[in-house]
């Protein structure tokens, strides 16, 4: 056991930087809004929360494109303060739960959360790898490469000098992938990073996936984990408010069971709910994806447990 108190810090990072749609900065505040931290309260957890609402004002006046990544300033100012906020809260033993915010903001989080537990494993449960490299990426949009940097494939960007190559390509798993770039399905080969698919989830069953991703970051259940869920992995059915939707994502029960078998494990350190869009699609819709939100969350924290 990693944390010796149930004690939570969530840490709200209102930004879009990383990818053209606007309203993903929306997110925190309306998980917020919805309940989320009585909720977390009303489990036995003590909460803080920090809002990060001055984020906007780490925009430069000038962020031209750089190795053709967009906004790289903004990016790497936002993400560059929040790292340090996460480091802090997870060196006072806190389990952090960050809400995001487009996926860019997982610079920042596994930075701080791999500052403090350097041997820790990642699962990333997300549609998408998000491991484009700046010579790979089409779009030049950072949510795509947060990965790529954090393991040093990228190579070095002036802008982001400061991530260091914290994680390890056999500490990290992929849970739900199924819009990977050709260019991405190339370094996932390369460098044999383990990846469960929606192919393999629909073969093995996601309890078997749970279990073999663990087997391969985490072989003796000793490691601290930390779990970054975009919630695009979800099906569009399940989680429509979000800003790459794509068809035949994992069921409401999957998506579940994941955050629910790792909080089970008593190693879970921090969770990331990322990518929720509230500016998307209808009110229901909207309704239905913070909703979804707030109950993964809740199940990081143990909320299925008996
Ligand atoms: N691979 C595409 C790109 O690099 O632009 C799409 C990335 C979407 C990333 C979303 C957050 O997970
Ligand atoms: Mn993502
Ligand atoms: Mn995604
Ligand atoms: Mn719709």
């Amino acid at each position: 056991k990693f944390l010796s108190t149930k004690t939570v810090s969530i840490v709200g990072v209102p930004f879009s930087g990383g990818q053209p749609r606007g309203g993903v900065e929306e997110g925190p505040l309306r998980l917020v809004e919805f309940g989320l931290l009585n909720q977390i309260q009303e489990m036995g957890w003590k909460v803080d929360y920090e809002g990060n609402n001055n984020i906007s004002s780490l925009r430069p006046n000038q962020d031209p494109d750089v190795l053709n990544l967009k906004q790289p300033k903004y990016v790497s100012n936002v993400t560059h303060a929040v790292a340090k906020q996460i480091e802090e809260r997870a060196r006072q033993n806190k389990f952090v739960l960050t809400l995001g915010g487009d996926h860019s903001v997982a610079l920042a989080t596994v930075t701080g959360v791999f500052s403090v537990y350097p041997n820790a494993c990642l699962i990333w449960v997300d549609a998408h790898a998000d491991i484009n490299t700046p010579a790979t990426t089409d779009s030049g949009n950072i949510h795509g490469c947060p990965v790529s940097f954090l393991t040093g494939i990228a190579g070095s960007h002036p802008d982001f000098a400061w991530v260091k190559p914290l994680l390890k390509t056999n500490r990290l798993v992929y849970i739900g992938l199924r819009d990977v770039d050709a260019a991405e399905k190339k370094i996932l080969r390369d460098y044999k990073i383990k990846a469960f698919s929606m192919h393999h989830v629909d073969r093995y069953g996601i309890g078997n996936i749970v279990e073999m991703a663990l087997d391969h970051v985490n072989p003796k259940r000793d490691l601290p984990i930390h779990l970054t869920f975009d919630v695009d992995a979800l099906d569009p059915s399940v989680a429509p408010s979000t800003g790459t939707p794509v068809r035949g994502g994992l069921t409401f029960r999957e998506g579940h069971y994941i955050c629910e078998a790792l909080a089970e494990t008593g190693l879970l350190v921090a969770a990331d709910i990322m990518e929720v869009n509230p500016a998307l699609e209808s009110e229901m819709e909207v309704f239905q994806t913070i909703q979804v939100g707030c109950s993964l969350a809740r199940c990081c924290l143990g909320e299925s447990l008996l």
